[in-house]
C-alpha cells in the first residue's frame, strides 16, 4: 500500500495547492497537487500528455487520485521554484546563464514537440527548477496533441463529468470551454491572437519571449490593457535587447539574431526547429543531439501511436505507476480523444487496506466520543498519521496493527466540514419565521407544555402541503426559513438532542421524500445530519431505521447527481456514526 506523508504547502494555484510530499517508507520526496474537481478537465488533460513523457526536462507525472471532493496528483518535486520567481528575483540573467537555461528549454521543448505534442500555454511560471538548476516543463493542461482540438477533449470530460441530475451551471457551451483553454496572452503568438490554433510554431514564439525576459527581466510586449497588449504583439517590434544603461551586459549579435527570429510575427518566417537547432547562439550544443532525434523520430512516429488503439488498463496502471526513466523515452499514448472516458485517477481509499493514502504531518487525535470530536481540528480526506506513544508495551504496539487501521482510530465530523465542502453558514429571518424564533438555549429548556406546542407549530408547516392555487404558495419559502432556523438551533448539544427524541425527527425523514422541491429537501438533510452530529445520545424510539434506509433509497436514485449526493451522504455518514457509538 502506497502512503504518501504530506510536508508544508509550497505553491497555490488557481483552485490548487501544491503541497511538498514523501512516499511513505522511503526517501523520495514529491510534489502534490490537491485540486479542486472543477478542474477535472485541464488536470485529466495534464495526465493524458504528462504521463508518458520521460524525459529530464519535464517534471515527471507519478500517480494520480481522487477522493470526495479533490483530483490528487504525485508528480516530481522541484526545489528551486518557478523561472518566473527567479527573474523577479534578479531582475535579469546574464547571457551566459540564459544560454545554459535555454539549452534545457531547447532540450524538453523539443522532446515534447517529437512526442507530437505543444504545449500551447508556455509561460515562465509553468518552468521549474530542480536541486541542481535544471529547468522542467511543469504544466500540461492546455496542451495538446498536434492538430487536435483541445475544446473537443474539454467537452468529452465534462459530459462524462456531468450527471444526469446536475444542474445548469455545468452546462458545456463552446463559450465557455473556449475561455477556459486560453493561456496567457503575454505569450501568446501573433497568428493565435488571430484566431489560430496553437502549434510548434507558435510554442517557438513563447520560447522567444521566454528568452527575452531571462535576458531583460521584462517579456518583450507588456501593456496594461489587453487591447493594448494585444496590438503589440500584432503591429509592434519588440524594444531592443540592447540595454541603454552600459552596466547591463549587452546581448551578442547571436542571441540577438536568435530571439529576433523566434518573434517573427509571421509564422513562416519565425525559425523553425531545424535552423533553430543549427543556430550559433548555441555554440553546437545540439549538433548530436539533433541526430538522434531524427533517428528516433523514424522509429517512432509519436502522432500515429496517439491515434491507434487505447493500450490496456493494465498497460495503463503500469505506465501510471513506472518511476521516471530518462534514458529509454516511451512515446506510446495511451489516451485519446476516443478513451478520455476510462481514464479516471485512482480512488484514494484503498478498498483493501481501508487506509487513506495521503497523511498528514502532524499528531494523530484519536477520537471515540462527541466530546472528543468537538475539541479536533475539523478533520478532511487527508487522514492524520499516528505515532506511536514511546511508552506503549510492546504487545500492544504488535497487536493493534493486526486489529485496527490508523483511520479506524480516527473519526472527523462530516457536516459542515469546510475541508470537505465549504458550504456557506445557515441564516434565517426572525421577522417571517412562523414559530416563535426562541434560542437554542431557551429551546433546550422549555417547559413540556411550551415544547410540546412549538413542535407541533414546526411540524405543521413542515406537513402542510402547498397545493397549486391555494392562497398558501409561499410555504416552500416559509418551510425553508422555518429549516434555517431549525439548522441553527441544532448546533445546540441539549437542542439537538431533544429535537432528535421529537416527533419532528420522523417528520423530517418523510420530508426528504415528500417536500415540495430540492431546495426544502436538502435543508430537510442538514437539519437530520445537523442533529446526528451534535446530539449526545440516541435513545431506541428515534426511528433511525427508517431513515437510514430513505437516506440510502435516495442516494441510489440519485447517484448520478454529485450535487444532491454532497447533500446526501454526510447526514447518513453522521447518523450511522451516532448509532454505531451508542452501547
Ligand atoms: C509540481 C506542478 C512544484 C508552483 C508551481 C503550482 C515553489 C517554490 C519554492 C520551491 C519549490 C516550488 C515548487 N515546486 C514544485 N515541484 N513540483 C511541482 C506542481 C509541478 N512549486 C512552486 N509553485 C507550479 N507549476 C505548475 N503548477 C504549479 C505551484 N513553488
Amino acid at each position: 500500500m502506497e502512503n504518501f506523508i504530506l510536508y508544508e504547502e509550497i505553491g497555490r494555484g488557481n483552485r490548487s495547492v501544491v503541497y511538498k510530499g514523501r512516499s511513505k517508507g522511503s526517501i523520495h520526496f514529491v510534489a502534490i497537487i490537491c485540486s479542486d474537481k472543477s478542474k477535472r478537465p485541464e488536470l485529466t488533460n495534464h495526465v493524458r500528455l504528462a504521463h508518458d513523457i520521460k524525459h529530464d526536462n519535464v517534471v515527471s507525472f507519478y500517480e494520480w487520485y481522487e477522493t470526495s471532493n479533490h483530483l490528487w496528483l504525485v508528480v516530481e518535486m522541484c526545489t528551486g521554484g518557478s523561472l518566473a520567481a527567479l527573474v523577479a528575483q534578479d531582475e535579469c540573467l546574464s547571457e551566459e546563464v540564459v544560454r545554459e537555461f535555454s539549452i534545457d528549454l531547447m532540450k524538453g521543448l523539443k522532446y515534447i514537440h517529437d512526442s507530437g505534442i505543444v504545449v500551447s500555454d508556455l509561460t515562465p511560471a509553468k518552468i521549474l527548477l530542480d536541486g541542481p538548476g535544471t529547468l522542467k516543463y511543469s504544466n500540461f493542461c492546455l496542451a495538446k496533441a498536434q492538430g487536435e482540438s483541445l475544446e473537443e477533449f474539454f467537452s468529452l470530460v465534462m459530459a462524462e463529468e456531468m450527471g444526469a441530475g446536475d444542474s445548469k451551471e455545468n452546462i458545456i457551451s463552446p463559450q465557455n470551454i473556449k475561455n477556459r483553454i486560453k493561456g496567457s496572452p503575454v505569450y501568446c503568438a501573433p497568428e493565435v491572437l488571430r484566431g489560430a490554433d496553437t502549434s510548434v510554431c507558435s510554442d517557438l514564439w513563447a520560447l522567444g519571449c521566454i528568452l527575452y525576459e531571462m535576458f531583460t527581466g521584462k517579456p518583450p510586449f507588456v501593456y496594461e490593457s489587453m487591447t493594448g497588449l494585444v496590438d503589440l504583439i500584432l503591429n509592434e517590434g519588440p524594444p531592443p535587447l540592447r540595454q541603454k544603461e552600459p552596466a547591463f551586459s549587452q546581448p551578442s549579435p547571436e542571441f540577438e539574431s536568435l530571439v529576433m527570429g523566434l518573434l517573427q510575427k509571421d509564422p513562416v518566417k519565425r525559425l523553425s526547429w531545424d535552423p533553430l537547432l543549427s543556430h550559433p547562439f548555441w555554440r553546437e550544443a545540439f549538433s548530436e543531439t539533433y541526430i538522434t532525434v531524427e533517428k528516433e523520430q523514424d522509429d517512432v512516429s509519436p502522432m500515429s501511436s496517439l491515434h491507434l488503439a487505447p493500450v490496456s488498463s493494465q498497460t495503463t496502471k503500469k505506465a501510471q505507476m513506472a518511476p521516471a526513466d530518462p534514458a529509454s523515452p516511451n512515446l506510446s499514448k495511451s489516451f485519446t480523444l476516443d478513451n478520455v472516458i476510462e481514464f479516471r485517477p485512482k480512488s484514494a481509499l484503498d478498498i483493501d487496506a481501508r487506509e487513506a493514502i495521503f497523511l498528514l504531518s502532524s499528531r494523530p487525535t484519536p477520537r471515540t466520543s462527541n466530546t472528543a470530536r468537538e475539541t479536533e481540528d475539523k478533520g478532511s480526506e487527508i487522514q492524520e498519521s499516528s505515532v506511536m506513544e514511546e511508552e506503549q508495551s510492546d504487545m500492544n504496539a504488535c497487536i493493534k496493527p493486526l486489529l485496527y487501521t490508523d483511520s479506524d482510530l480516527t473519526v472527523t465530523p462530516i457536516m459542515d466540514n469546510p475541508k470537505i465542502l465549504k458550504t456557506s453558514p445557515v441564516r434565517f429571518d426572525p421577522k417571517t419565521l412562523c414559530v416563535q424564533a426562541h434560542s437554542a438555549e431557551r429551546l433546550s429548556c422549555l417547559n413540556s407544555e411550551d415544547w410540546s406546542q412549538f413542535l407541533q407549530q414546526v411540524c405543521g408547516v413542515l406537513e402542510s402541503v402547498d397545493r397549486a392555487g391555494s392562497a398558501n404558495a409561499t410555504a416552500p419559502r416559509t418551510k425553508l426559513n422555518l429549516l434555517c432556523y431549525l439548522c441553527t438551533v441544532c448546533n445546540h448539544r441539549e437542542t439537538a438532542t431533544r429535537l432528535i427524541h421529537s416527533q419532528l425527527f420522523p417528520v423530517l425523514v418523510q420530508q426528504l421524500r415528500h417536500a415540495p422541491n430540492w431546495d426544502v429537501r436538502s435543508k430537510v438533510m442538514r437539519v437530520i445530519g445537523l442533529m446526528a452530529s451534535h446530539c449526545t445520545e440516541l435513545r431506541d424510539n428515534v426511528p433511525v431505521t427508517e431513515a437510514v434506509a430513505m437516506f440510502t433509497e435516495l442516494i441510489r436514485e440519485n447517484f448520478r447527481s454529485s450535487k444532491l449526493k454532497q447533500c446526501l451522504i454526510p447526514p447518513l455518514g453522521e447518523l450511522l456514526y451516532v448509532i454505531a457509538t451508542q452501547v
